[in-house]
């Protein structure tokens, strides 16, 4: 996005989205992905486990825990999120968590099972000074063995570089939609900036968590583009998160049609095959969801779930509950860091 800034206000100039396959040497069209979504479940299913087996053992799901390190006021008008300062849904601006604090909930993560620790920001972009003050936290989490995970939204080149000097493996940036359909659920940035910030991580070396939020509305084939989008970044991510909208009142997405389950188990069927190494992880909207469904998404090739009581500021199924779940299924939490 680029700013001009006139004698009232800064006037944002939206860049276009260049179509999900645009690029010549595209490895995914559209067109191929929304044939997938289109198959009879069944063959869907069994396209997915045959790519799930080749790359992961299918028994295997990796427990990444959420921790909300700055919640709320986020200037960002994102219309699903409970924490942009432009809906009221409850949420109550905080500051930035002290390193105490979230190592203290680091350890209770790994002590539980999570092997991943994941600490979200609601900021639009961190400053420089913030930067610093998560490397610290990143430090933390590493000195627990844990594999570490930050969301802060967009970063210039040289903030990716920190915070992979301090020794962080994952940044969470979602795509979140459709280039087409971004416009219509957040104005204040646009998809080339999410492009970018991607870049910026992947320069740094880090490994790159993408993914997206389904039952936003959108249309099949607008799944089919964001999933396109994600398969045809270069490399794909290591890690799909796939998030079922949260409806949070107060956001105007709130009052959304529920998506269609078998769509959403869908989804991660064609993340699966479309993106075969990446950890696929079953994200958001698990408390909406019951253990069938779960365990359908499990069978389309969903090899990891956020673990533990909260997301960032609603819930998630409980820990005894997943493990629970988990062992009814004979699943198994991957356990330390072994690849
Ligand atoms: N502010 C940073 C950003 O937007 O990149 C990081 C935090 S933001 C909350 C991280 C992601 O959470 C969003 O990209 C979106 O995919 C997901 N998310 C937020 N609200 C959600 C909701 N109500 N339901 C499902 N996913 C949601
Ligand atoms: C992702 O894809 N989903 C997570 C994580 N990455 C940061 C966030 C889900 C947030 C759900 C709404 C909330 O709890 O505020
Ligand atoms: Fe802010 Fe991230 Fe929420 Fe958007 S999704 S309003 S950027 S916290």
């Amino acid at each position: 996005m680029t700013e001009v800034t006139t004698a009232e206000q800064p006037v944002r100039l939206h860049r276009a989205p260049k179509p999900a396959d645009a690029a010549p040497n595209a490895r995914w069209k559209v067109s191929d992905v929304e044939a997938l979504l289109a198959l009879p479940l069944t063959e869907l299913m069994h396209r997915a486990q045959l790519v799930h087996r080749e790359h992961f053992d299918p028994t295997e799901v990796e427990l990444a825990t959420l921790l909300s390190i700055k919640t709320g006021g986020c200037p960002e008008d994102c219309g699903y999120c409970p924490q942009s300062v432009h809906y009221d849904t409850g949420v109550e601006a905080g500051k930035l968590m002290d390193a105490g604090a979230v190592r203290e909930a680091a350890e209770a993560a790994k002590a539980a099972g999570a092997t991943r620790f994941c600490m979200g920001a609601a900021w639009r972009e961190p400053k420089d000074r913030d930067i610093e003050k998560v490397a610290e936290l990143v430090r933390e989490v590493k000195s627990l063995g844990l594999e570490a995970c930050c969301t802060l939204g967009m970063l210039s080149e040289g903030q990716a570089q920190a915070l992979k000097g301090a020794g962080l493996d994952y940044y969470n940036h979602n795509l979140d939609t459709a280039p087409e359909a971004y416009g219509r659920i957040i104005t204040t940035r646009d998809y080339q900036d999410r492009l970018d910030t991607l870049d910026h991580v992947r320069a740094a070396g880090m490994s790159v968590c993408c993914g997206g939020i389904v039952g936003m509305g959108e249309s099949r084939a607008e799944r089919a583009a964001l999933i396109t989008q994600l398969a045809n970044l270069e490399p794909y991510p290591e890690s799909v998160p796939i998030n079922e909208l949260v409806r949070v009142e107060g956001t105007p997405l709130a009052d959304t049609d529920k998506i269609d389950p078998f769509e959403f188990v869908r989804t991660i069927a064609v993340a699966r095959i479309t993106m075969p190494k990446a950890r696929v992880r079953l994200s958001a909207g698990r408390q909406q969801m019951d253990e069938a469904l779960q365990a359908l998404c499990f069978v389309a090739g969903a090899n990891s779930i956020f673990y533990g009581e909260k997301l960032l500021t609603t819930g998630n199924p409980e820990v005894e509950r997943d493990r629970a779940l988990l062992s009814r299924l004979g699943l198994r939490a991957r356990h330390a860091l072994q690849g």
